[in-house]
């Protein structure tokens, strides 16, 4: 017998809408906290990107797979907001964010502002296909205290790169943190980027900006 988080897991990979929303909203009302939720919605892109890399699915259900994440996370963001502690009252620093250019992947990055939002922190979102140009124009009118790129592609780990060169190039390099994620960072992208951290998720990022910008976990 399969229990309801596998359910759940196999209705948003097969992209069965209705019954992927109504377990969310089962899981919900049964009390799962809002990362375990979105932590079931991410082994579900894991398959959903397999079945892509096999020819089982093409773009249409990666967009219908996106377009069913967006719809679960309108329900459990409240849901978040009512579990944060900071709900945005205190600023704690300016975090400035966007998705590297040649990336059109931002679900991710979207959760990773709100989270940093929810903990109290600045976040200025330049959205996605981000020009290095536009990174250093924001980074210059703005003064943030911490930069983050995210990407999913592996071609945006070369714009990552380019972009943190870029920072370089201009003498501003020390001038803040910047942290990487999305897709699949580890330690030898972070040396490739030559970022100060990278995140595997939200929770990540949010700790990485308080540890910097001292605040105390
Ligand atoms: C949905 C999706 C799409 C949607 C995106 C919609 C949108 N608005 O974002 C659409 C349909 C547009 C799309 C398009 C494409 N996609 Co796509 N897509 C996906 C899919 C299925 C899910 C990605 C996702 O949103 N995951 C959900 C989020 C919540 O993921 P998450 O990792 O848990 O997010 C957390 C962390 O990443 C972290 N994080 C994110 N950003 C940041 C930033 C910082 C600073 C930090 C610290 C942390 C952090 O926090 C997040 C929240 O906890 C993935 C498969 C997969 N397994 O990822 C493929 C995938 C990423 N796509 C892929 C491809 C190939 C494409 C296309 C090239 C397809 C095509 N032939 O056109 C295009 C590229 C368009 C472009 N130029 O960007 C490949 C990438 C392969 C590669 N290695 O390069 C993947 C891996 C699928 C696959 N297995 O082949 N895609």
């Amino acid at each position: 017998m399969t229990t309801l988080k596998e359910d759940y897991v196999a209705s948003i990979a097969d992209m069965d809408e209705d019954k992927a929303l109504e377990i969310t909203q089962q899981l919900i009302d049964a009390g799962e906290a809002p990362m375990e939720i979105l932590g079931l919605c991410r082994s579900a892109m894991e398959i959903v990107g397999q079945r892509f890399e096999q020819e089982e699915y093409f773009l249409p259900e990666l967009m219908m797979a996106g377009d069913i994440l967006e719809q679960i996370g309108a329900l459990v963001r409240p849901l978040m907001d009512a579990n944060s502690e900071g709900s945005g009252q205190t600023v704690h620093g300016t975090v400035l964010i966007g998705t590297v250019h040649g990336d059109l992947h931002d679900i991710g990055k979207n959760i990773v502002t709100f989270m940093l939002e929810l903990n109290g922190f600045k976040v200025i979102d330049l959205g996605i296909d981000v020009s290095t140009k536009a990174f250093l124009d924001a980074i210059a009118a703005n003064k943030p205290d911490i930069v983050g790129l995210s990407g999913f592609l592996t071609l945006a780990f070369d714009a990552m790169k380019e972009t943190l060169d870029a920072f370089d190039d201009a003498g501003i390099r020390n001038n803040f943190k910047v942290m990487i994620g999305g897709g699949q960072v580890d330690d030898q992208i972070l040396k490739f980027t030559g970022a100060d951290a990278f995140g595997i998720n939200a929770m990540e990022a949010v700790n990485l900006c308080r540890k910097w910008t001292g605040v105390a976990a």
